[in-house]
């Protein structure tokens, strides 16, 4: 316990504030920090960049961040936000949202972040409720509801009344680990949404997301009349497939709508694919998490099998993310055929009328695709952790995390604004400046 409290001391919790413009983040930087003229009764966004302040006994950092869904500007104040996530380790991330008459808007207003956050640690996470002074209803009615619906555990009430101790200590109480965030021009889009309202381009984003659930939807259908190894074969195979799907894609609305990735419009472009790869992700994520289920039901190998050509690679050392299977040969598939793909075992076909067909090779075995290849490997995009394991000795076990952390969600098009993006992040991280910690005494 002291050493925790001395460890505190010299490195006290880091709280990072963000949610919805007008929320009343600065209000709650004002009170924990004693900071004066931060927040507005503007109906425009009113913080334009992230400050950090110290709480007055030194016992707590702060740090205030613009609107994250500003209509002008919405790239810079996501910036921003990435910014205060980079500048040092979090103890926590306050998704803080204003109390509603109905408690369901509420914890739509928190999934609305929660599910972007996703691929952060779970526990980082935590929500602040604003405005309790204008509900009937009480903390005791809204914490159960968003530990059940999203899982969170971390909750914190605030009221124009509320004093600043008992504000930070509530807060201060959820801080018992501290994450290492990078929000780095990769995860940037996974984490923040600036894309415009678009109707031709939402529309052309729902067709895809329509499109891949109708591939998922058929899949489920056709996989029925298959069971034990073939089935985890066919699933496998199947969220290999349904990866590369979301390079293609990206690809056909690039092209639909004329994207660039250049000048004004980049960073709106940018924002629509990755609002179409966040909706195929979550698609993804679920096939995955059957595959993760398939895998623990059958033991963990230390042998598994590339889902596009059905060759068996060992672990070794550095092998455990993302790579490419051997070298790409020449005669490679042509999966990108969007009625047919052919992968390790499974032949799809995706017929006319919107169904699925499946076909099981007899002639492609493991052992002659080894044996008929001078070079391995099909060069298609493989993850360990995704691989369908081969010969499953059931004394291994090992928790395997599902992710979908290897999907780019920009196309390679996208590659010299993801760099100034990159630029624009360091740049909010090296102007964040804290004064000199508070003189006042660090009482326990
Ligand atoms: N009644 C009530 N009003 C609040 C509370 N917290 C903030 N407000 C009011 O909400 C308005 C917006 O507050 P800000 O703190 O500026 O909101 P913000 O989240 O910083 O807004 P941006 O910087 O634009 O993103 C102000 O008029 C505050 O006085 C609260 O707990 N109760
Ligand atoms: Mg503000």
């Amino acid at each position: 316990m002291y050493v925790q409290k001395l460890l505190n001391y010299l490195n006290p919790p880091y709280v990072v504030l963000l949610g919805d413009v007008g929320t009343g983040k600065s209000t709650l930087l004002e009170k924990l920090t004693e900071q004066r003229g931060k927040s507005s009764q503007a109906n425009e966004s009113f913080t334009r960049s992230s400050e950090v302040f110290w709480a007055p006994d030194g016992r707590l950092i702060v740090a205030d961040t613009p609107g994250s869904n500003a209509l002008k500007d919405t790239l810079e104040h996501n910036v921003q936000i990435a910014g205060a996530l980079n500048y040092r380790p979090v103890s926590r991330i306050f998704i803080v949202v204003k109390a509603e008459t109905r408690i369901d808007s509420v914890v739509d207003n928190v999934r609305k972040y929660a599910d972007r956050f996703l691929e952060l640690p779970m526990d980082v996470v935590g929500v602040l409720v604003t405005h309790m002074d204008i509900v009937d209803w009480t903390e005791k009615d809204f914490a159960p509801r968003i530990e059940h619906d999203l899982g969170i555990d971390s909750v914190v009430f605030s009221s124009m009344t509320t004093n600043r101790e008992t504000l930070q200590n509530n807060i201060l109480k959820t801080c018992t680990e501290r994450h290492d965030l990078t929000v780095d021009d990769a995860n940037f889009f996974k984490l923040f949404k600036i894309h415009n309202h678009h109707r031709k381009i939402l529309k052309s984003t729902s067709d895809e997301v329509k499109r891949f659930s109708d591939k998922k939807r058929a899949f489920d259908e056709e996989r029925k009349a298959f069971s034990g190894k073939d089935l985890v074969d066919l699933v496998f195979e199947f969220q290999a497939y349904m990866t590369d799907e979301i390079v293609e894609a990206q690809k056909r609305m690039s092209k639909t709508n004329n994207f660039t990735f250049e000048g004004d419009g980049a960073a709106n472009e940018a924002g629509h694919i990755a609002n179409m790869v966040n909706q195929l992700r979550m698609v993804l994520y679920d096939i995955r998490t059957e595959c993760l289920g398939y895998q623990s039901e059958h033991g963990v190998s230390e042998l598994r099998k590339c889902p596009h050509c059905g060759i068996i690679w060992t672990k070794v050392e550095g092998c455990e993310g993302a790579t490419t299977c051997g070298n790409r040969p020449s005669n490679v598939n042509d999966v990108r055929d969007p009625a047919y793909a052919e992968l390790g075992t499974f032949l799809f076909r995706w017929r006319d009328d919107g169904r699925l067909s499946i076909t099981k090779f007899s002639r492609k075995t493991v052992k002659s695709q080894r044996s008929s290849r001078p070079q391995f490997g099909c060069g298609k995009s493989i993850n360990w952790k995704e691989m369908a394991t081969v010969a499953v000795p059931s004394e291994f076990s090992e928790t395997v995390k599902v992710g979908t952390s290897d999907i780019k969600v920009l196309p390679p098009t996208a590659t010299n604004f993801q760099k100034e993006l990159s630029g624009k992040i360091d740049a909010v991280g090296r102007n964040l400046k804290l004064s000199e910690r508070p003189s006042q005494s660090y009482q326990s």
